[in-house]
């Protein structure tokens, strides 16, 4: 049968979270990352390992099915191949930072500056849309050094924690866009190989609709069941179990990540007692 294969990056941002990520989907393959071609050992899936910059050339020319790499990646060097889903991991924003001792009220104020950066394309296209005329220095790293060396005025970078940003003196003061892991495929997909990427993307589903909520068990009075199960309305609706305690109901569902805390807040206020909230390993609808 034929494999799928999966570009991965060898090392960086990246890599870490994709592997943990098809791991979580239950395959299994060779510890560490130094060879540059893997296969699973319980999944028709070869990876392989490759510079993050590279993987949209190669899922293109169908060297690889599909891959993962940051959206940032794709927005600089778009190519024919398909966003099949956002991952939600090694999040960041592309951001426009200056020196710190300066003030920008107005990003029309960045008009005719010169601006360093590795993303040309993506700040083209801002700009554009700004109708800002400005000079852009390309560079392939280091960009921050750029205004401190008198090469530009203002940057355009990745940007996480900010760190890097304090420590060479410049400020954010714009962010442009988010970007987030997102895997690609190849648009035009054997049928069999699409076989085995819907398989995995079920799987990623499971795994990652589970991240979004933890299972819940509370005890509570039966006169307060209905109030509870409309805060608490599950995949479906909950389970309800009568307790050994008279008038009292044991009730197991789901609850949202987002609002847990006030979710609880309020269930308590709604009587419910003995609250257990668990990690939810896998979740399919
Ligand atoms: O060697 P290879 O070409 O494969 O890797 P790379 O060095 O080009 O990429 P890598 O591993 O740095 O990043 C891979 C992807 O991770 C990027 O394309 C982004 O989509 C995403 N990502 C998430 C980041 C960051 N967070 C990030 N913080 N990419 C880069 N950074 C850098 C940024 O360039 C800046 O230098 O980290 C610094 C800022 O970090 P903070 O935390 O100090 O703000
Ligand atoms: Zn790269």
């Amino acid at each position: 049968m034929s494999k799928l294969k999966i570009a991965l990056q060898k090392s960086g941002r990246l890599s870490e979270n994709s592997l943990n990520l098809l791991r979580e989907c239950g395959l299994k393959f060779p510890n560490g990352n130094s060879k540059l071609i893997a296969s699973a050992t319980n999944f028709p899936l070869e990876i392989l390992f490759l510079r993050d910059d590279d993987i949209p050339h190669y899922v293109e020319q169908q060297i690889a099915d599909i891959g993962i790499i940051g959206e940032n990646i794709l927005l600089e060097t778009p190519k024919q191949i398909n966003t099949v889903k956002r991952l939600g991991f090694s999040t960041c924003r592309l951001s426009l930072a200056i020196p710190k001792d300066q003030e920008l009220n107005d990003i029309q104020e960045l008009n005719g500056k010169r601006i360093a950066t590795s993303y040309p394309t993506i700040l083209q296209n801002f700009f554009h849309e700004k109708g800002l005329n400005n000079s852009i220095e390309v560079l392939s790293g280091s960009v921050e050094i750029a205004p401190s060396i008198g090469l530009a005025d203002a940057i355009f970078d990745i940007v996480s924690s900010g760190s890097t940003l304090r420590s060479n003196g410049l400020k954010e003061v714009f962010k442009v866009m988010d970007s987030e892991a997102i895997l690609v495929s190849n648009p035009r997909l054997q049928d069999s190989k699409m076989v085995l990427l819907n398989k995995l993307l079920f799987r990623i589903d499971a795994v990652n609709n589970a991240k979004k909520f933890h299972y819940i068990l509370l005890n509570a009075p039966n006169d307060q069941l209905e109030t509870i199960t409309n805060l608490l309305p599950g995949i479906n609706s909950p389970s309800i179990l009568p307790l050994a305690k008279p008038n009292w109901s044991s009730l197991h569902s789901v609850i949202p990540e987002d609002d847990l805390w006030d979710t609880i807040d309020t269930l308590k206020e709604a009587g419910a007692e003995g609250l257990l909230i668990l990690p939810i390993d896998k979740m399919i609808r």
